[in-house]
Order: structure tokens, then C-alpha cells, then sequence
């Protein structure tokens, strides 16, 4: 079947909802269909700084979220980017592949970067994007489910494996996004012309599902909608309003227009008040799951071990004949 790969940074603790509806709903769906890796990117976290012990709890953490929002360890393989070495292995390779500039027009760089200042950015920031790159050509993977702020960096890899097996000879698979448009961007709750971001983001816009699920029920009443009364999908004039229907229609499985219908004469309070209920229904007990897997770390940890298993195994293959096309010596 198909291969994906896709991760997540194990950096801000609790997942948010873009994390949750615009990537890892699709992994778990994805597991059925194809075969799935799927990776921690511990190695990306540290592209900006981080505290030691927070990273490691943060790895077991989004692990457990992960396990909770139903991958499948028997479905798929889930592991931790450092783990598999051969990732920065392949990624040096690729970063003498990408010209300065190339990397230089990244968006998610120059927005970083600025919020950070141009001294403190790191060079990890910069060929995070290169980095990327390696992770998904190191499984030959055909898609790759993101969120929409992603799909330049997939552009990039793209452009990266043509280059490889065009100046070396055909190497890796060129994969191809995989974003589901209904939910490829969920945006601030606060504001919702942004996205929901854990770097950006206020608090009160940023729907953390391990939140205290009151605290979750509160930011979705007090959701920014707009001055007029009518429920309806209108991204570009009723941004707000469109963000609440796009998360309802995802968490309960009733279409857009559906929910136009049943909401039609009534205000934004009836809309925000189901919504604040649904959320509570479905971050409560994925609180909950959450916890049980992190209260038995053996279990965890074995299920990453065997993950990064699995992993090596199919990134020391594509490595070994990537050395060989640039013309490493093979060590004897
Ligand atoms: N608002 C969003 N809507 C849809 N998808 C989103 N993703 C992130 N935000 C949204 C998707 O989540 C996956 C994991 O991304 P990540 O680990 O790289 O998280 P991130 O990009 O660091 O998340 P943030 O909140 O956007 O962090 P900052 O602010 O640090 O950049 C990806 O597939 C991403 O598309």
C-alpha cells in the first residue's frame, strides 16, 4: 500500500485543535489505508530553545496524545526522530542540495525569524525546512498529511527529490501533500483571520485540548464571531463564524450546510453553546486516555522503541543508497 509520514514537534505540551483536526485526525484515518509513519520530531523542537526535561516529558507527552487521538502501534509505526540517526545523516546531504536563496524564501522562516530577531533565529531554524525534506524522503513516502501551512515545505521537497534523482539517478519517491481543504487551516479563536498557532496565538485564541475542559467550554463562548446574526460559511466576510462551523461539522460529522440549516434564525450564543458542549465531550475523555498512557511509560517507551525499529530499517536502506549515488566510499 501507499506509504505516508508525517510529525509533530513535541514542543508546546498539550496539542491544539489545528493540530489535532488539520493533521493527526487524518494519521489516524490514514492508518487504515496506507502504511503509516509517523514521527515525534524531537530533532525540529530544538530548532528554538527548549528546557532538557521539559523535551523529554513533552516526547512522552505528545506520544501519549498521539496513542489517545487512536493511532494504532500495530497500524502504524510511531517513533522519535532521534532515534533514527538518519535523519540528520540524510539531511547534511540535502542541505548541500538547496541553494541559500531557495531556503531563504521559506515563510515559516521569515515569520519565525522575525518574531525572534534576525540574531537569536538559530541556523536550525533556517534548514528546518531542509531537514523536513529528509525526514520524508528517508521512507519513500508517496503524501504526506499536513495542515496548509505546510505545503510549502512539501514544495520544497518535491523540488529537492526531482534535483537528487535528476543529477544522480532516480533515488527517492517525489511525494505529494496530502491537506484536506475543509480543515487545512483552523484559525484563532480570537482571531480568526490567523491561524491557530502555539507560538502566535494568545491563550484565550488557542484551544489546547488538555486544557481544563471548563476553561475550553469558557474560550468557545467568548469566540470572536462579527456584528451580523446569520450563521453561514463565509470565510472571507464571516471568518469567525465559518471557524466555529468548520470545527462543529469535523467533530460531529454533520456537513457544513446541514448545520446552516439547523442553525438558521438562530444567534451566535445557540451555535457557541453546542460548541463549547462538543468540545467538552470529546477533549474529556481524550484527557483521560492521555493520562493512562502516560502513567505506564514502559509501555510507551516500548511502543517507541519498537517504532524506531521498524523505522531504521526502511531509513538505512533509502540512506545507504543515497551515500552511494553522491559517491561516498563505502566503508569497508
Ligand atoms: N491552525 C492549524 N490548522 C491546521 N493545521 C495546523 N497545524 C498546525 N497548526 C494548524 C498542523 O499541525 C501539524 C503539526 O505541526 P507542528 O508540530 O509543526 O506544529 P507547529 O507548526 O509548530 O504548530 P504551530 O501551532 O503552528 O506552532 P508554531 O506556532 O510554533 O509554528 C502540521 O501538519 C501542521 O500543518
Amino acid at each position: 500500500s501507499p506509504r505516508v509520514l508525517s510529525g509533530i514537534q513535541p514542543t508546546a505540551g498539550s496539542f491544539h485543535l489545528g493540530n489535532y483536526l488539520g493533521a493527526v485526525r487524518q494519521w489516524v484515518a490514514l492508518q487504515e489505508t496506507h502504511d503509516a509513519f509517523y514521527m515525534l520530531a524531537d530533532l525540529h523542537a530544538i530548532t528554538v530553545a527548549q528546557d532538557p526535561a521539559e523535551l523529554r516529558a513533552n516526547t512522552r507527552l505528545a506520544a501519549a496524545q498521539l496513542l489517545a487521538s487512536g493511532l494504532d502501534p500495530d497500524r502504524c509505526t510511531l517513533f522519535v526522530q532521534s532515534h533514527v540517526p538518519e535523519h540528520a545523516q540524510l539531511a547534511w546531504v540535502m542541505n548541500c542540495l538547496t541553494g541559500f536563496g531557495e531556503a531563504s524564501r521559506m515563510t515559516q522562516f521569515k515569520d519565525k525569524s522575525a518574531r525572534q530577531g534576525a540574531d537569536r533565529a538559530s541556523v536550525g531554524l533556517f534548514t528546518y525546512p531542509v531537514l523536513q525534506v529528509a525526514d520524508i524522503l528517508l521512507y519513500q513516502a508517496h503524501e504526506v498529511p499536513v495542515g496548509e501551512d505546510q505545503r510549502q515545505h512539501i514544495e520544497l521537497t518535491r523540488d529537492l527529490a526531482d534535483r537528487f534523482n535528476g543529477r544522480f539517478g532516480p533515488t527517492f519517491t517525489v511525494p505529494k501533500p496530502y491537506i484536506l481543504k475543509e480543515t487545512a487551516k483552523i484559525y484563532d479563536f480570537q482571531d480568526p483571520t490567523v491561524k491557530m498557532s502555539k507560538s502566535a496565538s494568545t491563550p484565550k485564541g488557542l484551544i489546547n485540548l488538555l486544557d481544563d475542559p471548563k476553561a475550553t467550554a469558557k474560550k468557545v463562548k467568548s469566540a470572536v464571531t462579527d456584528t451580523d446574526t446569520v450563521i453561514r460559511y463565509d470565510v472571507e466576510n464571516k471568518p469567525g463564524v465559518s471557524n466555529l462551523l468548520t470545527v462543529h461539522s469535523t467533530l460531529t460529522g454533520a456537513s457544513v450546510t446541514e448545520l446552516e440549516e439547523r442553525y438558521a434564525g438562530k444567534g451566535y450564543g445557540a451555535l457557541k453553546t453546542d460548541l463549547a458542549e462538543i468540545m467538552v465531550g470529546f477533549v474529556t475523555p481524550f484527557k483521560e486516555r492521555t493520562q493512562q498512557y502516560l502513567d505506564d511509560p514502559e509501555t510507551l517507551d516500548s511502543i517507541l522503541a519498537k517504532g524506531a525499529e521498524k523505522a531504521r530499517a526502511v531509513a538505512a536502506e533509502t540512506l545507504a543508497l543515497a551515500y552511494e549515488r553522491v559517491g561516498f566510499l563505502p566503508a569497508k
